[in-house]
């Protein structure tokens, strides 16, 4: 694998994201391997899977590849991207997964984290969703795993802004389960994850479906569904959509006109 490490002993997996030069974007690539090394590890009958970056990388991950993003008004987040399979298989997967992030985590890579079902951190990690910047609109699973994590408020104002919420302010949220000093994050991670598997694997599994079933319901009737998906085209067919990429790849400001 070229841009994904996978450790396992015979109770825990780790998977490192290894990607640092384009600071672990969310490519196909690397999404592909990321979806086999989660296969791999289900396969190995591991009970804790931890998520993680390199050590010292300063970001996370940065998120959807921003050249791989459609310029001809494709949805950039339909149903079966590859970052959308990847999330729903974290969410199936019947182990907690771990997050432990140890740097800034921006866009799809934040959505990634916030379906992880426990999050560490070190001071340097931070969470930030980008659509507003990019001028695309986010999806409707996506909204839904932010209001799990926080409230109306805080995603708004996340969504609106674009900007970081830093580690203090992520663990006084909730969104970080456990905030560490930068040097212990790990070994507190895999003494966690040893906890948890010392407990009934089977308890486990059936507690996070029914959590994630019971998290996730809402009351969603066609029409509701419906203006949500013409609301989306409506951004990912913008103009601003367009400028936002253009802005990203000439390292410049975008210059939105909301159109
Ligand atoms: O110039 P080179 O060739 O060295 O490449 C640079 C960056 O272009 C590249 N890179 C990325 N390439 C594609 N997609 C990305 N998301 C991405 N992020 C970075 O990596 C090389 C090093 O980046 P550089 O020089 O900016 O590193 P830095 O350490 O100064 O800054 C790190 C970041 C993460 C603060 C910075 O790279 C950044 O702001 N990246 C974009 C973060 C972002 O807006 N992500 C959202 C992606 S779109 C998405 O996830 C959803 C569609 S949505 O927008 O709806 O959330």
């Amino acid at each position: 694998m070229d841009f994904i490490e996978i450790y396992s002993d015979e109770q825990i997996g780790a998977i490192t994201l290894n990607d640092d030069k384009r600071r672990n974007a969310l490519s196909f690539a690397l999404l592909e391997e990321f979806n086999e090394a989660v296969d791999e590890l289900a396969g190995q009958k591991v009970r804790t899977i931890i998520i993680r970056a390199n050590p010292g990388a300063k970001v996370w991950s940065a998120g959807l590849n921003i050249e791989e993003l459609p310029e001809n008004g494709g949805d950039p987040l339909n149903y079966h991207h590859p970052l959308e399979i990847l999330m729903r298989k974290i969410q199936k997967i019947p182990i907690p997964v771990i997050g432990m992030i140890s740097g800034s985590v921006w866009g799809g890579g934040c959505d990634l984290a916030f379906v992880c079902d426990i999050l560490t951190g070190s001071p340097e990690a931070s969470f930030a969703i980008t659509p507003a910047k990019l001028g695309v609109s986010y999806n409707a699973s996506g909204f839904i795993h932010f209001l799990n994590m926080v409230e109306l408020n805080i995603a708004k104002e996340m969504f609106f802004t674009g900007e970081p919420i830093y580690a203090e302010q992520a663990k006084n949220l909730g969104i970080l389960n456990h905030l560490l000093p930068t040097e212990q994050l790990e070994e507190f991670t895999f003494n966690l994850a040893r906890k948890i598997c010392q407990n009934s694997p089977l308890s486990i599994a059936v507690a996070k479906e029914q959590l994630n079933i019971l998290g996730s319901a809402r009351p969603l009737n066609p029409g509701i569904y419906e203006r949500i998906e013409e609301l989306r085209s409506k951004a990912y067919h913008s103009e601003d959509f367009k400028e936002g990429i253009k802005a990203f790849r000439e390292k410049r400001k975008p210059r939105f006109r909301g159109e």
